[in-house]
């Protein structure tokens, strides 16, 4: 019987299908994981705006992970979207009881339209207690600044790895400002890891819109397939860039907003 790699979200849901749990969903399918869920917050948007969003009890979140980790043998773990310090509380001690699967940290903040996703107290527990047990941490900008107390991108890296993550790739693909958006040609997106040696390595990909919904959890999602999959993780980060690049290349404007990475059909490693 063909057994495929499993991967574990633990997101928030967007209902247009563009981030969140659906855009990792997606992914791991694309990449050929077979992806398990645990949904931590049904929030209300569209491609443009977050209206609303509404968190689940925590104890209702420790029963999907306890379950699906109790049956299914997970490969890697992402973390996105918590939106409760008690969310955070509970995953950080779950991801306690399994300290061998690899976690991919997504700090999810703010949503690709501007709208916070992430109080001050998810913030300062995500970086306590979520942050140490994290293989990469990959936040954009704004999250590396969030997350590190300073606003020295030169020293972004170098604090959250002395916070206790391991790697940190620091993203660039987040929606830009009205002045970057109106500069041509678009910046390219610019991608950061500091790698557990010690060691940083910059990489570049094009930019095809100024504003992309679901980015930032398409690329997690993707290197969280390859860690899955068994690769080491500066490959995997490397084979989920080359994703994400057809990805956005061939993205989409699914509604009236945002466009969203094309996950459907780029050349899937
Ligand atoms: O892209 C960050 C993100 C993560 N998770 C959920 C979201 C968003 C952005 O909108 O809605 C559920």
């Amino acid at each position: 019987m063909h057994r495929p790699t499993i991967a574990l979200t633990i997101a928030g849901s967007d209902p247009g299908g563009g981030a969140g749990l659906q855009a990792d969903l997606t992914t791991f399918t694309r990449l050929g994981v077979h992806g398990a869920t645990a949904i931590t917050a049904i929030t209300v948007q569209d491609t443009r705006n977050v209206a609303d969003f509404d968190v689940l009890p925590a104890r209702r979140l420790a029963d999907q992970i306890e379950i699906t980790l109790a049956d299914l043998p997970v490969a890697a773990i992402k973390v996105g979207m918590l939106g409760s310090a008690e969310n955070v509380e509970t995953v950080a001690a779950l991801l306690a009881a399994h300290p061998h699967i690899p976690v991919v940290l997504d700090p999810v903040m703010v949503a690709g339209g501007g709208s916070e996703l992430a109080t001050r107290a998810v913030v300062d527990l995500t970086r306590e207690r979520l942050l140490p047990r994290a293989t990469v941490v990959t936040p954009n900008t704004p999250e590396a600044a969030r997350l590190s107390g300073h606003d020295d991108a030169s020293r972004w890296g170098e604090t959250l790895r002395a916070l206790g993550a391991r790697n940190v790739l620091i993203t660039g693909g987040h929606a830009l400002t009205d002045a970057e958006a109106n500069h041509q040609p678009l910046q390219p997106i610019v991608n950061v890891l500091y790698r557990e040696d010690g060691h940083m390595r910059r990489f570049e990909l094009p930019r095809r819109s100024p504003s992309f919904h679901g980015s930032g959890c398409t690329l997690a999602a993707a290197i969280t397939a390859f860690l899955a999959r068994g690769r080491d993780l500066e490959p995997a980060v490397i084979e989920a860039q080359g994703f994400m690049t057809e990805a956005i290349a061939t993205g989409y404007a699914p509604g009236r907003g945002q466009h969203v990475p094309n996950r459907l059909c780029p050349q899937a490693g």
